[in-house]
């Protein structure tokens, strides 16, 4: 019931996001430049493909790398679920073409009505070589880190390797997404902005997925956190989950909360995703629950600092590397 009721919302509040009025995004990292432009037309018509970095039958996905007027680029387009409210049109408004008859069984081919038929593409250009591995398919390996690990081995790799965090910058200077933000504390020491991850449409509140950006720098990840920065995980906790109800009327007991280790944007941040949806990297390698981690800093304020964690490493990441070379792995 609540659900039915929260994807009306969805709905009525991504239209203009989504449907009607559509619009494209152009994040240029490196010059920190940032804006949202009403479509100018087909901008991967001249898309050039290089390579599939990686695609799911199951989650109907797929990632490829390319050329975009001569830069890098990482093209995913990944088909979306189908709405509850749209199978009335489906029904009624689509051809159908039968492929196989057996005795009580059947099969079709469904051609739905254009607007129903969209899929869901993410443009990710100029694209680094950082960018192509990430979503490149490979085996991963499980790391441990002492933090002794972490001071001598991770933190030199990430403060030369790591993604530009421009976007995390634009978002909580206003100079993009400004009209996506769904709540915003403003106070610099424990404040921050709650806005749709871009890898969710908005569309159906099934795989609802927010970000909360902390408004203060200098916070890269989990190992940063002491009992000094309580306050302010507390505030995420509390008023993210308020936030949700009133937007999305989706309570605490459906929201899985966490932050990611090894993160991929070393500027902190939390995600908020529907419990039951499979989000990427929801598992217990790499999530570790907002809950927790509260829980962990009030018992003891130094434990991101004195613990072992674990976490997994793509074959052909560079971290995994300078593990081996440490004799670590
Ligand atoms: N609103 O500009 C942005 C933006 N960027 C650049 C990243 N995010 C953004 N959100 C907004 N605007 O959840 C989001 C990311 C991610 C979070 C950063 O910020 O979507 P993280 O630092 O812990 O990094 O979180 P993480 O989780 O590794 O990043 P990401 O991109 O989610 O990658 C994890 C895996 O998810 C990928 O390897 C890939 O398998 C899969 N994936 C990534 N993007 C998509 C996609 N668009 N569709 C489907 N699957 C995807």
């Amino acid at each position: 019931m609540a659900d039915s009721a929260a994807k009306r919302e969805v709905e009525n509040d991504s239209d203009e996001l989504s449907g009607k009025n559509k619009r494209v995004k152009v994040d240029k990292e490196n010059g920190g430049e940032s804006k949202q432009e009403s479509e100018p037309g087909n901008v991967l018509s001249g898309f050039q493909l290089s390579a599939v970095l990686s695609d799911s039958a199951r989650e109907k996905n797929i990632f490829i790398h390319g050329k975009l007027a001569d830069q890098e680029a990482v093209v995913i387009l990944e088909k979306t679920p189908i709405r509850e409210e749209c199978l009335a049109e489906i029904f009624s408004g689509s051809r159908l073409t039968l492929e196989m008859k057996n005795d009580i069984y059947s099969t079709y081919r469904l051609q739905a009505p254009l607007h129903l038929n969209e899929i869901k593409t993410t443009v990710v250009c100029p694209a680094t070589e950082k960018h192509v591995k990430k979503y490149l398919r490979q085996e991963s390996f499980l790391v441990e880190e002492t933090f002794e690990d972490y001071q001598s081995i991770t933190l030199p790799y990430i403060q030369e390797q790591s993604f530009s965090v421009q976007w995390v910058y634009n978002i909580l200077e206003k100079k993009a997404e400004a009209e996506r933000i769904v709540f915003e504390d403003p106070d610099p020491d424990v404040g921050f902005v709650l806005l749709p991850d871009f890898k969710w449409d908005q569309k159906q509140v099934e795989d609802l997925y927010l970000i909360a950006l902390v408004n203060k720098r200098g916070i890269s990840c989990l190992r940063d956190l002491t009992s000094d920065h309580l306050e302010m995980l507390q505030n995420i906790f509390h008023k993210g989950k308020e936030a949700i109800l009133q937007r999305y009327n989706l309570p605490a007991s459906k929201l899985r909360i966490y932050l990611h280790y090894q993160p991929s944007y070393y500027h902190l941040h939390v995600h908020f995703t529907k419990l039951g949806y499979d989000a990427p990297g929801c598992g217990v390698e790499r999530a570790h629950l907002l809950a927790d981690v509260i829980q962990n800093l009030q018992s003891d304020p130094e434990y991101y600092k004195t613990r072992t964690l674990y976490f997994p490493l793509r074959a052909d990441n560079g971290l995994l590397g300078k593990f081996k070379e440490a004799g670590r792995l």
